[in-house]
């Protein structure tokens, strides 16, 4: 008999978990309400100027409809390159948040998606949506770790992080994956990450691990890592260009939360960069 190691394992993801237990940013709920899917990541895409010009008693609803339109769209890019999904597939949706790209996966391929999260107020309120939905005999949320997971070698067809790196070390997270995905299967990642051409951590890209209690990766960390662990790209899509607009927009809007400002700076200063990566097991 074994016994089960504690989910949280040391005092920075306690602290972490901690933050997003707590969590009840506008941003992140009035949005989410817009259709009941919650997004913890941001939006690609242009937006559509208009919505600025609406009469005041209607515009910041509509700027909160783009800014939610913007951030489903970033989700059906990275659902985009999962691969050939079939509804009997099993994949995992790591560091979920809410819950919304995982109900967007179910939604697509009619699969089994396991989302986790070290945060139980999130799995709490992301298995009441997919109940209410009526995906949650194929949805489910789980409190678990994503580097020490707990699922069955081989299980997962697909894993994907929708910004959620920024929290584990690269190698053993991709370890863990390298375990869980069978030969074939797909890694996605939409992600941040710093320009080891221009150097370190720039002061923009220091303020937004602050803001989040996170820890942005180099670029090259990624396909080091990756490399290392029998993941091998098969495509790469930078997305800095795309997801600028989302941040103007959002920087206008009711519900900026004041970290706009160091996102904007980072991508036109070329010091960081919204990445997608998609990788075979190989
Ligand atoms: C949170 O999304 C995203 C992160 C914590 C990861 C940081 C992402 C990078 C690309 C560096 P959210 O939707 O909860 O954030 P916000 O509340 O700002 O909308
Ligand atoms: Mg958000």
């Amino acid at each position: 008999m074994t016994t089960a190691r504690p989910v949280l394992r040391t005092d920075y993801q306690r602290s972490v978990a901690n933050y997003w237990n707590h969590e009840k940013d506008p941003v992140n709920i009035k949005l989410g309400e817009v259709d009941n899917l919650f997004h913890h990541h941001y939006g690609i895409g242009d937006y559509d100027p208009a919505v600025l010009e609406a009469p005041a008693e209607t515009r910041d609803e509509a700027i909160i409809n783009e800014l939610h339109r913007l951030e489903t769209a970033q989700a059906d890019v990275l659902l985009d390159h999962l691969g050939d999904i079939r509804p009997e597939h099993r994949i995992m949706d790591s560091g979920c948040g809410r819950g919304g790209t995982s109900i967007m996966a179910n939604a697509r391929f009619g699969c089994f998606v396991d989302g986790i999260s070290i945060s139980e107020t999130q799995v709490e309120f992301a298995n009441n949506e997919a109940r209410r939905r009526g995906v949650d005999g194929k949805v489910r949320y789980h409190f678990k770790n994503m580097l020490d997971t707990g699922f069955e070698t081989g299980s997962m067809q697909a894993i994907w992080n929708n910004e959620s790196t920024m929290y584990v070390d690269l190698q053993n997270l991709f370890a863990e994956y390298a375990r869980l995905i069978p030969t074939g299967g797909r890694y996605v990642t939409i992600t941040g990450c710093y320009n080891d051409v221009t150097g370190g951590r720039s002061r923009a890209v220091s303020q937004i691990d602050q803001h989040y209690i996170c820890n942005i990766h180099a670029r090259s960390a990624y396909f080091k890592a990756l490399a290392d662990n029998g993941f091998v790209p098969i495509n790469v899509v930078d997305l800095t260009a795309a997801t600028i607009p989302y941040w103007e927009l959002r920087e206008k809007s009711s519900v900026a939360t004041g970290i706009e400002g160091p996102f904007l700076t980072a991508y036109r200063e070329n010091s960081f960069h919204y990445l997608l990566i998609a990788a075979d097991r190989i």
